[in-house]
């Protein structure tokens, strides 16, 4: 008997536990991203800025050692270059302040090979300066890309040129203001001047620059800075420079050499950056960078080349509606102004984008679930519908499937979901799918694998005004910050 009630008791404590346990919110599950890496997703869009001599010279890599005087544009203006960024809708600028010929957009006192020794301003000027004051001004995040390739630098291939890099970069940390990304590019060594010497240097890209004491520098320097690059650590290159991520991504990622060995910047298998890496060990998002024009730096040559809008909303979806962010790079002209063909498509992506997604259609929707954590508000489903980023819908620890169906005020038209997993929890969804009801029964329109921060889950136009998302399959209790509907063109 007394065995009986003490086992009795243990049971009661057993299900006291599990009831309490799914009144708290679920475990996190795998890498999670930090405070910086939340911040960085929020922005989704942003803008490359390539603008060196290269422009001038009409080449895509500079050999190194072109003569400061070709720097000279006619009509530089920071104010139109970002604003054109804001008003686009795009949250961020990274400026090629270096690219691999080693010209220098600010007066570096580490070197001659500057805007100190052009034409423009009586090298006077200072363009990261500018673009950098214009972006607080526009509330538009500043960032920083600095090639580790230099081809002017007669110290490139030495110990010496780690040094001279990171007084550089310091430079860019300390002199102008908040940086929110600093871009490290894995095309490394070869050809170039390197101070006249003519000559090709190899570097081992894996150890050469000794990149963990760069990213101290960084951290201690701005630390809210997202460094990426091949390999991380805060957001990962995509694997291509083509504008996509798969539709199967993980945020997460473990990345690997060329052979399975250690990898490093421009070291690494790059096609798996266009997936990320289920159960991968460290939150590395991809960040989609593609050029508006087949090069990266302007060539009057591609004035007829820019992309069509076509184009940047098939990259839109397959970057930012797969979870990525998307860096779209727009090559000042030889004026120094963002060019008025690359405007022309902008405008026209931009009144896509307003006209696409201002109307939810869920909005006044009911909301219910096959299951609800706990059977507590706290994780109902109607925190799907709120505007809320800190609430969300949760099932019990063991379930991986589970359904949220969506009972509209009226029939309507709608062809996209737009699906938030909470990712402070984690990236859980593996499969789920779309469905609607047509004359009493359901009808799959739309079958998709992860979600993360953002999946835009675009399928042909329907009419219904009841409609139900099935998560299939996922890597622990799903778990949804918000879902939306529209119509887009
Ligand atoms: C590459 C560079 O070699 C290109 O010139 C460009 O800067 C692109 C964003 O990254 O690796």
């Amino acid at each position: 008997m007394k065995l009986f009630r003490f086992s009795l008791f243990i049971f009661l404590l057993f299900v006291v536990a599990i009831l309490h346990a799914q009144k708290t919110a679920p475990k996190p599950y795998g890498a999670l991203p930090s405070e910086r890496q939340l911040k960085w997703h929020e922005m989704e869009r942003y803008c490359f800025l390539h603008f060196t001599v290269n422009t001038f010279t009409d080449r895509e890599w500079g050999l190194g050692g072109e003569k400061e005087s070709v720097f000279n544009p006619t009509d530089f203006n920071a104010d139109q270059i970002v604003s054109t960024i804001a008003k686009h809708g795009f949250k961020g600028a990274i400026l090629t302040c270096k690219h691999h010929d080693g010209f220098c957009l600010w007066p570096s006192k580490y070197t001659e090979h500057s805007v100190k020794n052009s034409p423009w301003k009586n090298g006077k000027g200072d363009v990261v300066r500018e673009i950098s004051e214009a972006c607080k001004k526009y509330g538009i995040k500043f960032g920083v890309y600095l090639s580790p390739w230099d081809r002017n630098s007669a110290l490139y291939g030495k110990p010496e040129y780690i040094t001279y890099y990171r007084n550089q970069l310091k430079e860019l940390l300390t002199n102008y203001g908040n940086i929110s990304e600093v871009w490290l590019d894995g095309a490394n060594g070869g050809d170039g001047y390197y101070g006249g010497a003519n000559e090709k240097r190899e570097i081992d890209r894996k150890t050469y620059y000794d990149w963990d004491n760069t990213f101290s520098i960084i951290r201690k320097l701005q630390p809210n800075a997202c460094i990426f690059s091949d390999i991380g650590p805060d957001a990962r290159w995509c694997g291509n420079e083509s504008g996509f991520v798969k539709d199967s991504c993980w945020a997460a990622y473990t990345a690997h050499g060329p052979n399975g060995d250690k990898p490093g910047i421009g070291y690494t298998q790059s096609d798996e950056g266009e997936t990320g890496t289920l159960n991968g060990q460290s939150w590395i998002p991809a960040e989609v960078d593609v050029s508006i024009r087949p090069g990266w730096f302007y060539h009057q040559s591609e004035d007829t080349k820019v992309r069509s809008l076509e184009s940047l909303k098939e990259i839109y979806f397959k970057s930012v509606g797969n979870g990525a962010c998307w860096n779209l790079n727009l090559p000042p002209d030889r004026t120094g102004q963002i060019n008025a063909n690359d405007i022309k498509v902008l405008d026209a992506f931009q009144d896509y984008l307003t006209k696409s997604f201002s109307k939810n259609l869920l909005q006044g929707a009911k909301v219910s679930a096959s299951e609800t954590r706990g059977n507590t508000k706290q994780f109902a489903a109607f925190n799907v519908l709120d505007s809320n980023k800190k609430t969300f819908w949760a099932v019990n620890d063991a379930t991986r499937t589970a359904s949220l169906t969506f009972i509209l005020p009226k029939e309507n038209t709608f062809n996209c979901f737009e699906i938030k997993e909470y990712i402070r929890l984690g990236q859980r969804i593996k499969s789920f799918t779309v469905e609607v009801e047509k004359g009493g029964k359901w009808e799959q329109v739309f079958k998709g694998s992860t979600i993360g921060s953002k999946k835009l889950a675009k399928f042909d136009t329907v009419s219904a005004s009841k409609v139900r998302i099935t998560f299939l399959d996922a890597l622990a209790c799903p778990v949804i910050e918000s879902v939306k509907l529209f119509k887009v063109l």
